[in-house]
């Protein structure tokens, strides 16, 4: 990446981000407009009308203070320059957003990586390549990836598995593969210098190693790594374990790959309201597996439901704790059940608001949990 394209990642790491700054950073500000105008119809609508009352007025409150003002137009209020009334501009863009959730982009990611068996093992190949990929709907970006998806593909075994995992690199600099978490020979560990030669541009390696511990675990690059991994060369390892009464029960499980590096705030590769919702029937219980690959703390917030929060780095808790809010920091991986016993559209962000919702409506590390 030369300096060009690093100066706005920086903005927007670092400056207070707003949806617009942040679209007009990727230069998509125009194609933005378009999406609010196509307005594609989505399986949430939000009535205007279920707003409460309240909190129409507490808001207006807000822009006529001291002028006894209930955002119906007196003179006080702001307008824009096309004299809309700037609460009503807002509102527009905050619900047009809304509406387009979720929004079909190009690319899927984190799917499973199929395998052969050669023997009693497991072999599984890997390319790194670039690849073009739709964050949001048409803002698109070169990204380095792994068989083409971002996060790369989910590779998901059990304990005890004996597997091989050739690593193909199509890139013009050199790369290797940590297994993040996962209990291997030292000379697997995919540490360019210290434990093996960089996989040289054009060339192929081979790790292999018997999978020890079971758990939510992931791979990435360990070569240059503050830019590889940030375009986007990883993804989830998944370890079931030998004995699944280990676990809690639940009925289905969900994978969260947070993100804050070259595509912006993201969910499993995706800005809202490219995200993909959560879905669940009433009675349900989901488990969420959520993995940090970012560079920034990412407290994640369940509307409606507590977590229980049962393991952290694929080690089960000697005592699962409930909470609300639970912060997942860079390279943590933390498990956790939700019992959907309340139906709903229920909103599910990062709490640093900064990453998921500015006066231009929801972006970046936002989806929802849908319970029906
Ligand atoms: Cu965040």
């Amino acid at each position: 990446m030369d300096r060009n394209e690093q100066q706005p990642i920086e903005q927007v790491l670092n400056a207070p981000t707003s949806r617009r700054s942040f679209l007009r950073w990727t230069g998509m500000a125009a194609a933005a407009g378009t999406m609010v105008a196509c307005g594609r119809e989505s399986a949430l609508t939000i009535e205007p009308a279920t707003v409460p009352p309240a909190t129409a007025t507490t808001a207006a409150a807000g822009t006529d203070h001291g002028n006894g003002g209930h955002g119906t137009g007196n003179a006080g209020t702001p307008t824009t320059d096309s004299g809309a009334k700037a609460w009503e501009e807002m509102d527009k863009m905050h619900e047009a957003g809304i509406k387009l959730f979720p929004a079909k982009t190009e690319g899927l990611s984190m799917q499973p990586l199929e395998y052969r068996m050669e023997g009693d093992v497991k072999v599984f190949e890997l390319t790194c390549q670039k690849t073009m990929w739709e964050v949001e709907p048409g803002r698109k970006l070169e990204a380095w990836t792994y068989n083409g998806q971002l996060p790369g593909p989910e590779i998901r075994v059990t304990e005890g598995d004996k597997v091989r995992i050739l690593v193909t690199n199509q890139l013009d600099e050199s790369t290797a593969v940590h297994w993040h978490g996962l209990f291997v020979p030292n000379n697997q560990d995919g540490v360019p210098f210290i434990t093996q030669p960089p996989i040289t541009p054009g060339s192929t390696y081979t790790y292999e190693f018997t999978v020890r511990n079971s758990g939510s675990h992931m791979y990435h690059s360990h070569h240059n790594s503050t830019k590889q991994v940030s375009m986007g060369l990883l993804g989830p390892f998944i370890v079931e374990p030998k004995d699944k009464s280990k676990d809690p029960a639940y009925d289905k499980e969900f994978t969260l790959v947070l993100n804050d590096t070259a595509q912006g705030f993201t969910i499993n590769g995706k800005g809202f309201p490219a995200t993909v919702p959560l879905t669940a029937k009433l009675g349900q219980k989901i488990r969420i597996r959520y993995m940090n690959e970012g560079l920034m703390i990412h407290p994640m917030h369940l509307h409606g439901m507590p977590q229980l929060v049962f393991a952290k780095d694929g080690w089960n808790l000697p005592q699962p704790f409930m909470c609300d809010t639970l912060n997942v920091a860079p390279g943590e991986r933390w498990d956790v059940i939700v019992d959907c016993t309340d139906p709903g559209v229920w909103a599910f962000h990062c709490h640093i608001l900064s990453h998921a919702e500015s006066e231009h409506g929801m972006f970046g590390m936002v989806t929802a949990l849908i319970v029906e």
